[in-house]
């Protein structure tokens, strides 16, 4: 797979990408994230890629001319599965977009700031739109990583064991069961019985009750 992703500041996706298993999917071939700085697509003195926004009101707008010439390049490389604007003015993300994205071989990911981008880009090249929650960020960037780390996590190989990424919360629609390592008590806080009885059919009938008491009780909407 491989991702280009589009930012003003691309110092804040330098770190994201180079530890753990997102470092390991690069370095096994199973990702390739390139950055791309908006401001080497403009010509204009002290790189100017945004604006006053039409009609009046706080904030730049970032302008069409720059992503339009960057989006245009990277399409005459290549075919692109989807190009993500990440804003939150999207629909949320969820455990399913990132199911399907991390099947994608070719993705480009938009990222705005201040107040986000002329509306024509998102009508000429955005294919999906996605918001990380209802709170604002300071820009895209940190939402991209977030976007990124979901998927790439996915990817077939990216986990060591196969079935850690499957029991995930929310993979099946539910927050994960509570776990437990050594020692098995700890200041008079035993390890519930059932986890050490070795009995294996058991514990996964408990983990997946566990599972629903702890749905109903923090998230009821997902049921
Ligand atoms: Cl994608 N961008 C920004 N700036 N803020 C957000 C967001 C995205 N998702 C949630 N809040």
């Amino acid at each position: 797979m491989r991702i280009d992703i589009i930012t003003v500041v691309p110092e804040l996706l330098a770190s994201p990408f180079e530890h753990s298993i997102i470092k390991r999917a690069k370095e096994k071939g199973l990702v390739e994230i390139h950055l791309h700085n908006l401001r080497d697509y403009t010509k204009t003195k002290y790189r100017q890629v945004d604006d006053y926004q039409f009609g009046g009101g706080a904030g730049m707008v970032l302008q069409i001319e720059p992503i339009d010439k960057c989006i245009s390049k990277l399409k005459e490389q290549r075919d692109y599965d989807e190009i993500i604007y990440v804003t939150p003015d999207a629909p949320i993300l969820t455990q399913s977009t990132s199911n399907k994205l991390s099947l994608q071989k070719n993705i480009i990911i938009l990222t705005g700031h201040y107040k986000g981008v002329d509306q024509r880009v998102r009508e000429l090249f955005i294919t999906q739109e996605i918001s990380i929650g209802d709170y604002v960020l300071s820009g895209g960037e940190l939402a991209a990583a977030v976007l990124c780390d979901s998927i790439i996590r996915l990817i077939p190989g990216a986990i060591g064991d196969e079935t850690s990424a499957l029991t995930d919360s929310f993979q099946d629609g539910l927050l994960a069961p509570p776990v437990y390592t050594r020692p098995a008590e700890y200041k008079g806080m035993k390890v519930p019985e059932i986890l050490r009885s070795g009995n294996f059919p058991k514990i996964e009938e408990w983990r997946h009750e566990q599972a629903i008491k702890r749905t109903k009780k923090i998230r009821p909407d997902l049921l």
